[in-house]
């Protein structure tokens, strides 16, 4: 109906017109926030050489699912900062913290083997609903509260087969990545926000791990930064407790996986990791950090949490 389409309008161009008004302060407090790790001098560095590539391969960013629920406002705010300097991230975020409470809720225990989730059919119709859910929740909380046209890419880009049906079930392996929409979407000016599902050429929905999709988008598109932002900030040893500052794989690896506390999650995201970065250049490297770091660690040489490279 006419008047729909009139109320649309009048949302979209509000909107823009905080993201205007939204612009210049957001630009100087991303400036103030910087100059306090930074030299002005340095962070027109680092601007200038994101700004050399083309804009789909700045940053690959991805976002653990307890994020979503706890440290929210920062993510959003760290992703206006970028956004407000014509930078595109390309998001990606998970669900599985959740997943896992709705599924205990209903007195089912979540199975993992390996660090991927076994999906049977109800599981998968489970996390699809809230997965989506996630996604729209973030855009639209980027969008309206925090000026940043953010825009869902929730299928037409992740294509998969089965992983291996008979252990994981509805579980996918990425065969391809349409970069399209994602493209589409920054050449509208808009951020794409990716959730961790795939789909097969017949369309049947996928679970896919968020570590594995945005190891995936990184192969696909082999951006500058490639970052994993996570509640705990960084991997922690498992003997002393500490956080683990750096790790070069070509040296580290072999002995890493021989550590017992090297399992699930953290085993999944370190195999990973090696795999990505052999198919990387050899400059590439991975963060994983807290996003209250995500400006210091574009913008600065101090890097926090955990940086993997070869
Ligand atoms: C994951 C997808 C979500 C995810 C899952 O169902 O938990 C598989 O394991 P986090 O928050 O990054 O853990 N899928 C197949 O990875 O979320």
């Amino acid at each position: 109906p006419q008047h729909q389409i009139v109320q649309k309008r009048f949302l979209s161009s509000s909107i823009k017109q905080n993201a205007d008004l939204g612009q210049t302060s957001a630009r100087l407090a991303i400036l103030n926030i910087l100059e306090s790790v930074s030299s002005k001098r340095e962070i027109e560095q680092y601007l200038s050489q994101f700004r050399s590539v083309s804009s789909q391969q700045f940053a690959v960013i991805k976002v653990g699912g307890a994020i979503l629920t706890d440290h929210v406002d920062v993510l959003c705010s760290a992703l206006r900062s970028l956004y407000v300097m014509g930078l595109y991230p390309i998001v990606v975020h998970g669900g599985g913290p959740q997943l896992n409470k709705i599924l205990q809720d209903a007195g089912v225990e979540p199975q993992f083997e390996e660090g991927i989730r076994v999906t049977d059919p109800k599981t998968l119709g489970i996390a699809r609903k809230l997965f989506l859910e996630a996604n729209m929740d973030l855009v639209l909380r980027l969008r309206q509260e925090y000026g940043v046209l953010a825009r869902p890419i929730t299928s037409g880009c992740l294509y998969a087969d089965y992983l291996d049906k008979e252990k994981w079930q509805y579980v996918g392996k990425v065969s391809s990545v349409d970069t399209r929409p994602i493209e589409a979407a920054i050449a509208s000016r808009e951020l794409p926000i990716l959730m961790s599902m795939a789909e097969t050429h017949e369309g049947q929905i996928l679970n896919v791990n968020a570590d594995v999709v945005a190891g995936e988008l990184a192969r696909a598109l082999e951006p500058l930064k490639i970052v994993y932002l996570s509640e705990k900030g960084g991997l922690f040893d498992g003997n002393t407790g500490k956080l683990i500052s750096a790790i070069n794989l070509d040296e580290e690896y072999e002995g890493l996986m021989t550590q017992p506390w090297v399992r699930h999650g953290t085993r999944l995201k370190i195999k990973e990791m090696k795999q990505l970065l052999d198919d990387l250049p050899k400059t590439s490297s991975v963060a994983i950090i807290h996003p209250s770091y995500l400006e210091r660690e574009l913008f600065t040489h101090t890097g926090a949490g955990t940086l993997i490279r070869k």
